[in-house]
């Protein structure tokens, strides 16, 4: 093997690993939701793993990454620790917020990751701020922002688009197009379902990619975002997957054909990219179940930090908050 291909095998076996720590890390968040240690709301990224993963890849630790409510993939790939996020869904004074967030709102500034956020389309905006932020102080960071297609319907995707462009402003639009916001399918709320194509209406370049394909995710988001680093303007990406659980652990899961998710079940992104290396070579059952072994320490010891791990102090429940304890004068304002 020569160098080159070591290297590449390495780096898809990365690739692998990530995607199966996600996916572990997923099956065990439910687990955990059934059991009462995590409560509140619960949306799982089953089936989807290769969109963040591929995409992360191919950005650096001074860009910056919002994500929506279905976070838990982004913010492993970005690099937050298992134990963080895991605390974090517990509720726990030792997650990412100190246990004020959960599930919906991982953050963590020193990582550049921005939410987690719980509102549909919200992550648009704020993407668009931090992108004028960086291009105000001439920093060569870029924003890549991850979106539903359910955020497609709202107003804040065509203004974010809007500004945006017209800003000139470097934003990677991601969009995850898994054909469903909650149990509504794509073509039951879009006229227009090519959802990159909508960029042009804005002047916006724009792709689709497979989001089952790790790779050919990577490729696909490796050329956006140095599209949107030379050029400095915005770029939709749209990675077309799906999701292989529930929206979250509240829905019934009634409204999609069987077939149709037997269809996207055999193309999911772990099996499929593990079966793949097998066949390419680079990857052997040995290997395999030592990936298993280790992420499966990893994702116990999260569970085992965070299950003994403290509240937060009732001393701390005020702090951070932004509104002063005094009463307000009622009728204070003139008009
Ligand atoms: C502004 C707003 N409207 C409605 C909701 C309720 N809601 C929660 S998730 C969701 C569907 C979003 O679907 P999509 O953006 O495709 O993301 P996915 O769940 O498929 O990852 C809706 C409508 C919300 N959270 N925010
Ligand atoms: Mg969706």
């Amino acid at each position: 093997m020569t160098e080159a291909t070591a290297t590449a095998a390495d780096h898809d076996l990365a690739l692998l690993a990530q995607m199966l720590r996600i996916r572990r890390f997923e099956e065990q968040a439910a687990e955990c939701y059934m059991s009462g240690q995590i409560r509140g709301f619960l949306h799982l990224y089953v089936g989807e793993e290769a969109v963040a993963v591929g995409t992360m890849g191919c950005l650096t630790a001074e860009d910056r990454v919002v994500a929506a409510y279905r976070d838990h993939g982004h913010a492993l790939a970005r690099g937050l620790p298992m134990a963080t996020i895991m605390a974090e869904m517990f509720g726990k004074a030792t997650g990412c917020c100190r246990g004020r967030g959960g599930s919906m709102h991982l953050f963590d500034v020193g990582r550049r990751f921005y939410g987690g956020t719980a509102i549909v389309g919200a992550e648009l905006p704020l993407a668009v701020g931090l992108a004028l932020a960086d291009r105000l102080q001439q920093s060569s960071s870029i924003t890549a922002v991850f979106f539903g297609d359910g955020a497609v319907a709202e107003g804040t995707f065509h203004e974010s688009l809007n500004l945006a462009a017209l800003w000139q402003l470097p934003v990677l639009f991601l969009c995850e197009n898994n054909l469903y916001a909650m149990g509504t399918r794509l073509d039951r709320h879009q006229a227009m379902t090519d959802i990159h194509a909508k960029a042009a209406g804005y002047g916006i370049a724009a792709a689709a990619v497979d989001g089952m394909d790790v790779r050919a995710v990577e490729a696909a988001a490796r050329e956006a975002a140095e599209s949107v680093r030379d050029t400095g303007m915005p770029f939709l990406l749209e990675a077309r997957t799906y999701r292989l659980r529930a929206h979250s652990m509240y829905d019934p899961d009634r409204y999609r054909p069987r077939e149709e998710v037997a269809s996207w079940q055999a193309r999911e992104p772990v099996a499929s990219f593990a079966d793949r290396l097998r066949a390419e070579g680079r990857l052997d059952d040995v290997h395999w179940q030592r990936l298993e072994q280790e992420v499966a320490a990893e994702v116990a010891a999260a569970v085992a930090a965070a299950a003994a791990a403290p509240v937060e102090p009732e001393a701390d429940l005020t702090r951070d908050l932004l509104v002063k304890a005094e009463p307000v004068e009622v009728n204070a304002c003139p008009g």
